[in-house]
């Protein structure tokens, strides 16, 4: 299967759908994910249109690891988390439903279940209010 140029993460990337950003560079873009699994989730996606990690350049995979740090780290102070899960899905059978690279980073607290993958959509201020404050820590 080729690369779809519209699939919902290079909408994003072109400023065709919305999305609650936290951070922006050359390479990447990090935004809430609307279904979060914990408050705190957020996806962080390279630009270039690589399906997944077998498709992404070295270099966009570095790229991307710099920014999962930074965003992992504002994360983890925002939120007060005492963990820091991070999560990449490569190909359906992996459970990846959107076929643009992205890496999860999501809060984790010891005793809280995390909630169902990709399920129920969060509320836009919500999203905000928990984006205002990652924004904050970085
Ligand atoms: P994955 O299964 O790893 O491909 O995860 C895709 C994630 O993307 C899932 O956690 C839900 C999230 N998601 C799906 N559609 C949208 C969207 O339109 N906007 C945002 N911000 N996140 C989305």
């Amino acid at each position: 299967m080729a690369y779809d140029p519209d699939n919902i993460f290079a909408k994003i990337l072109r400023g065709d759908i919305p999305a609650v950003k936290v951070y922006e560079d050359d390479r990447t873009l990090a935004f809430m994910d609307v279904m979060p699994q914990a408050d705190g989730h957020v996806l962080i996606v390279p630009k270039e249109p690589a399906q997944n990690i077998f498709e992404l350049s070295p270099d966009g995979a570095a790229a991307a690891i710099k920014t999962v740090q930074k965003i992992a780290t504002a994360v983890k102070k925002a939120l007060d988390a005492p963990g820091v899960m991070l999560v990449q899905l490569n190909g359906e059978a992996a459970g990846q439903s959107v076929f643009h690279i992205h890496f999860h980073v999501i809060p984790r607290v010891a005793g809280v279940d995390l909630k169902f993958h990709a399920r129920e959509m969060a509320a836009p201020k919500d999203l905000e209010a928990t984006a205002a404050k990652i924004r904050a820590a970085l």
